[in-house]
C-alpha cells in the first residue's frame, strides 16, 4: 500500500507529521459534496452532530466556533471516498502500520470570526513515545487560506515529549513554528494526530468547510462506534474491504 507514496513522502510524513497528498477532489465533485453537506445541514438543524455527543470518547462535542456533522459513513455514497481512497489509506499505513480502522468521518466548518482552537493532539491529549496510535487526514472542500480558518501544524511536534499546554505559555496563541496549511478545494493533507494542530480563526464572512477523515490503530475505541451507526445499505454499497476499514465485520 505504501508504495502510493514515494520513499520521500513517507519520509516527509514521519519527520514533519504531515503530509500534503495533493488535489484528489475535482471542482465538480467539491460542489457535488457541499451540496449534500448543506441539505445535511439543513435536514439535521439543532441535531447536526448528535452522533458525537453520543460518544463517550469525545469530551467536548460541540464547538461553537465550528457547524459539524458527524457519520457520514451512512450519509451517502459521495462520502465513501473519504475513508477508501488508496493514497490517503497509505499513509495512515505509514503512521499507524497494518492495523487500523476508520475512528470517524466528520465535517467540520469554521464560522466566519470563528474557529479558532487550541494547539492539541488528537489522543487523549497524552503524549506517547513513538508508538502513535490516531492519525487524520484532512480533505478541503474550500480553498484554504491564512486568513478563512484554516489549520495550523507545528511540524515534527509528534516527535517531542512535550504537550503544547506544557511547553507554551498558551496553546491558543500562535507558535513561532507554526505553519498554515494553504492549498486549493480538493486538495487533501493527512498528519499524524500526535502533531500538535488546530484550527485558526476564520477572518472571512464565508465558512470554512472540510471534512475529517480520522483513522486509529485497531486496538483503540472509534470515536464513532461505526457497528452501531452501520446501515446495510452502507454495508452492501462499500463490500468486504469498506467494512474491513470500518471493523464492522
Ligand atoms: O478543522 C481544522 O482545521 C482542525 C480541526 C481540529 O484539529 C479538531 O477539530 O480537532
Amino acid at each position: 500500500m505504501q508504495a502510493l507514496l514515494t520513499p520521500n513522502e513517507i519520509s516527509k510524513l514521519s519527520s514533519d507529521g504531515f503530509l500534503f497528498l495533493g488535489r484528489l477532489l475535482s471542482t465538480e465533485k467539491v460542489d457535488f459534496i457541499n451540496k449534500r453537506l448543506e441539505e445535511l445541514m439543513l435536514s439535521e438543524g439543532e441535531q447536526a452532530g448528535r452522533e458525537l455527543l453520543d460518544s463517550k470518547y469525545i469530551k467536548h462535542p460541540k464547538e461553537a466556533g465550528a457547524d459539524r456533522l458527524a457519520d457520514l459513513v451512512n450519509k451517502g455514497e459521495v462520502f465513501d471516498i473519504f475513508y477508501t481512497d488508496p493514497k490517503v489509506l497509505a499513509g495512515v499505513e505509514a503512521v499507524l502500520g497494518m492495523n487500523y480502522k476508520l475512528s470517524s468521518l466528520n465535517y467540520r466548518a469554521a464560522k466566519p470570526g470563528q474557529g479558532n482552537q487550541k494547539l492539541h493532539i488528537d489522543w487523549k491529549n497524552s503524549y506517547i513515545q513513538g508508538v502513535y496510535k490516531v492519525c487524520n487526514s484532512i480533505w478541503l472542500l474550500d480553498d484554504f487560506t491564512k486568513v478563512n480558518g484554516a489549520t495550523r501544524i507545528v511540524p515534527g511536534t509528534h516527535r517531542s515529549s512535550l504537550l503544547p499546554e506544557e511547553a507554551m505559555e498558551d496553546p491558543w496563541a500562535s507558535h513561532p513554528d507554526e505553519i498554515i496549511i494553504t492549498a486549493p478545494a480538493g486538495s487533501v493533507f493527512i498528519f499524524n494526530s500526535h502533531v500538535w494542530h488546530g484550527g485558526t480563526t476564520n477572518q472571512t464572512d464565508l465558512s470554512r468547510r472540510s471534512i475529517h477523515s480520522y483513522f486509529c490503530s485497531s486496538d483503540q475505541p472509534q470515536q464513532i462506534d461505526q457497528k452501531r451507526y452501520i446501515t446495510q445499505e452502507t454495508k452492501d454499497r462499500i463490500g468486504l474491504n469498506g467494512q474491513k476499514i470500518l471493523d464492522v465485520l
